[in-house]
């Protein structure tokens, strides 16, 4: 099953997609997968928190929140060579893309953005793509990002725009489709997609879902976190996402989005091989390396070493495009 790239898929059609039976899903989404990819690829990213906790938004979800107590610790704003430093490390380490994490409402025009422009210098000349996740931004921000040589700005939905609401009260929907439109009209690549497990309802997946792909372009990747429950905030008791869910949300994205990297992102730690495995046949190919997320634990190399040994992935070149 070869389909177009369309930005008209209707709710219904999404919703059909996504109740189909499992398996049958799998394997339509695996079709397409192998039209538009190599499916022996995964993209290899990594993360760093260049500035952690201390944040005046109220996402239920996270634990960088400040109004929530959990045990992460407020800091500064890393210094650029510590973080440059870092993605030599990575990249050594086999990662292509090195994400750049802060906890901030939105940029602001001060020293420490032209410290973020540094790092994204210092990152790109080291010939990796370069990815920043600072909270909203202007258009004049996001192109002074991209003169710096930013490749791909991360920023997602979350979830859909009525549950929302219930998971953040500081800033709306709109405010992110917004900085959404900042980053793709400076020509920066888009990174948007959402979490599950946040209590919200098959409907809210889809309307994500549906969002997603009604955006003028298909965001070039497409990350879907399983939520990783942290104590101290609002979701931390919150039930474990199965393993069936992420792959109806990864199999989904890939059928109506194709050529995105769909990205199996937070909640690894909690998924065996083989069930990472079934969400590579469900089309994700992307993930993110490393010990640590932002904050919370991720499957370290050793690990991802096995996984990509048993699997017979390869890791995909920086820049590659179809
Ligand atoms: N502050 C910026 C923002 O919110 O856009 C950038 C950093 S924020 C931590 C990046 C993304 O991490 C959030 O949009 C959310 O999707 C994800 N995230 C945060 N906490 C999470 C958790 N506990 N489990 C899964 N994903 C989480
Ligand atoms: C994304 O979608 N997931 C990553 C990245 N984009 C920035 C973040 C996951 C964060 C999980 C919670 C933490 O480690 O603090
Ligand atoms: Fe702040 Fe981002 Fe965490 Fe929301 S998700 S509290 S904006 S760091």
């Amino acid at each position: 099953m070869v389909t177009d790239i369309r930005t008209d898929w209707t709710r219904e059609e999404i919703s059909e997609v996504y109740n189909m039976p499992v398996l049958e899903l799998i394997h339509q989404a695996g079709t397409v997968h192998r039209a538009y990819h190599d499916a022996q690829e995964v993209q290899v990213c990594t993360l760093l928190s260049i500035k952690t906790g201390g944040c005046p938004e109220d996402c239920g979800y996270c634990p960088q929140a400040a109004r929530y107590h959990t045990e992460v610790t407020v800091e500064k704003l890393l210094p650029a060579e510590q973080v440059i430093e870092a993605a030599l490390v990575a990249k050594d380490a086999g990662s292509t893309r090195f994400c750049m994490g802060a906890a901030w409402r939105e940029v602001r025009d001060n020293g420490d953005f032209d410290r973020v422009l540094e790092m994204v210098k210092g990152v790109c000349n080291l010939g990796m793509e370069v990815c920043c996740t600072l909270g909203m931004l202007t258009a004049e921000q996001a192109e002074k990002l991209k003169q710096a040589g930013l490749y791909a700005y991360n920023h997602n939905l979350d979830t859909s725009e009525d549950h929302y609401k219930k998971i953040i009260t500081t800033r709306t929907y709109h405010d992110r489709l917004k900085t959404l439109d900042n980053v793709r009209d400076a020509k920066i690549s888009v990174c948007s997609g959402g979490i599950i497990g946040l209590g919200e309802a098959v409907k809210d997946r889809i309307d994500m879902l549906y969002t997603l792909s009604s955006l003028p372009e298909h965001p070039e990747s497409v990350p879907v976190n399983a939520l990783v429950p942290v104590p101290g905030t609002p979701m931390e008791d919150q039930e474990k996402v199965s393993v069936w869910d992420m792959l109806r949300m990864i199999a989904t994205a890939r059928i109506i989005m194709p050529k995105a990297m769909v990205r199996l992102s937070a909640g690894r730690v909690r998924m065996n091989i083989e069930e990472q495995a079934l969400c590579f046949l469900a089309g994700a190919n992307s993930i993110f390396a490393g010990d640590k997320l932002l904050t919370t634990p991720n499957p370290g190399i050793e690990s991802d070493q096995e996984l990509f040994q048993r699997l017979d992935l390869k890791p995909r070149p920086a820049y590659k495009s179809f």
